[in-house]
């Protein structure tokens, strides 16, 4: 069967840039910050997009543009009867936890959407935003329709295949929540809470850099942001053609999905202390900022609405490439229609992400990893463990495992005054800071 292509550039560079911005920037970024004391974590969370993410998208791109095939396949075809492949799974693994939670919260944020279009959240509710969101996450089945409407609406996509579905959607997408985020950020700086919100963003606070989680959870979120090390960027990367130039594109989506987290740190911290909540209220937190700042502006109904629209268009463009990553592999693996696999795996999801939710209320007590309930659970085991392990395992192959010369051939960089630059960074720097990071977490360094 012939394998579906990008249109063009363009259409990979959107659709990777869908990929990467979505809640991972919004929702995401702020309450890790927020959890991890603003400033120093931001610090640390940008050092780790620039000197371990970018290099590695462009590694885990040019593996999947040379290999043409998924995670798994991608290995198996460039290593030849070598365990690498083994690790190609866990990227599977990795996309189903993640998908698992990422459904139920753009459910919320599909529900919020809803809210704004009917008009119920335009006023404060009694006893405030915060005590609605969690009677709302609390309910045992609510939050499941809207878990199974987002997950339903992504499968729709996703079997439709890559190119009418996924760079379509895109293109109008990332410009209208752009404009959205920026505008809220200056409204936000007009906020009384603005100058403590940005000192906590922006002020780095030292000591918190003595608590070794902080240093996994900056390396977690730019894996997370970036959809980095779960073969996301694998397996888009194989829907291109050797004619397209990767260090370019690749180095844009870094940025711009930075920028973007930066930009909703600007729109959240202001109004947090200017509400009074809490920074480290944890995943709740832009459920309950936004609507508050929605609620203090004029036309704040209106501009809710467009605001839950666009985020909740950007998790789609974001659930469709991780859902792309277990289909693909299905499609090649088990021989598969892209309907059938789309349609396996989403019910599975709908059931692992049905857990997730229920999570949230009637099994709220239940913990799996630590005190954590859950989605923090899956989050961490993903966000914080695999997805490293998945990207230091590419930075490996590409960097031991391909000679210096096909490593700089699949990238792109033969002959660029950069290309020794990245080789050095993805071979030596980036797996002995991922490995550092690990280590200084479990208390060894
Ligand atoms: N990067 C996405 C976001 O910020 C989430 C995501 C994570 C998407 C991993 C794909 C992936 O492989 O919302």
């Amino acid at each position: 069967m012939q394998r579906e292509n990008w249109a063009s550039r363009l259409g990979f560079m959107l659709a990777a840039m869908g990929s990467a911005v979505g809640l991972g920037n919004i929702w995401r970024f702020s309450y890790v910050a927020g959890e991890n004391g603003g400033g120093a974590f931001l610090l640390l969370y940008i050092l780790s997009v620039l000197v371990i993410g970018i290099p590695l998208l462009l590694v885990e791109v040019s593996i999947g543009r040379k290999a043409q095939q998924d995670i798994v396949g991608s290995y198996q075809k460039l290593a030849p009867k070598k365990p690498w492949y083994m690790f190609g799974y866990l990227g599977v693994i990795s996309a189903f936890l993640i998908l698992s939670f990422y459904s139920v919260v753009a459910g919320w944020a599909i529900y919020y959407w809803w809210g704004y279009l009917t008009g119920a959240l335009f006023n404060r509710p009694e006893g405030g935003y915060g005590a609605a969101f969690s009677t709302f996450t609390s309910q045992d089945y609510s939050p499941l329709l809207w878990h199974a409407l987002f997950l339903g609406i992504t499968m729709i996509i996703v079997l439709v295949g890559v190119k009418k579905g996924i760079e379509m959607a895109n293109k109008v997408l990332m410009p209208i929540l752009a404009i959205m985020m920026v505008a809220l950020a200056v409204y936000s700086l007009t906020l009384p809470g603005a100058a403590e919100g940005m000192r906590f963003l922006f002020q780095p606070d030292w000591s918190v850099l003595e608590n070794p989680s902080v240093y996994i959870a900056a390396l977690g979120q730019a894996f997370f942001s970036l959809s980095l090390g779960v073969g996301t960027m694998m397996t888009y990367g194989s829907y291109l053609t050797k004619q397209h130039k990767l260090p370019s594109a690749t180095a844009g989506i870094g940025i711009m999905d930075t920028l973007f987290a930066v930009i909703s740190g600007i729109v959240i911290f202001p109004a947090v202390f200017a509400f009074g909540i809490e920074p480290s209220s944890g995943p709740p937190l832009v459920f309950i900022t936004l609507p508050e700042i929605f609620h203090q502006m004029a036309f704040g109904g209106v501009i809710g609405f467009v605001f839950f629209t666009a985020l909740s268009l950007a998790s789609i463009s974001s659930s469709i490439s991780l859902l792309e990553v277990p289909v693909a592999y299905l499609m090649r693996a088990a021989k598969m229609k892209r309907r059938s696999a789309s349609l396996l795996v989403g019910v599975v999801i709908f059931f692992s992400g049905a857990a997730v939710s229920l999570g949230m209320g009637r099994w709220s007590d239940v913990t799996i990893i630590g005190n954590n309930n859950i989605m923090d659970s899956m989050d961490f085991l993903a966000s914080n463990l695999f997805l490293p392990i998945g990207g230091l395992t590419m930075a490996l192959f590409v960097g031991w495992y391909f000679t210096k010369q096909q490593a700089l051939d699949a990238s792109d960089l033969t002959n660029t005054a950069i290309g020794p630059i990245w080789y050095t960074v993805i071979k030596y720097i980036a797996p002995l800071l991922i490995l550092l990071i690990f280590l200084n977490a479990i208390g060894i360094v």
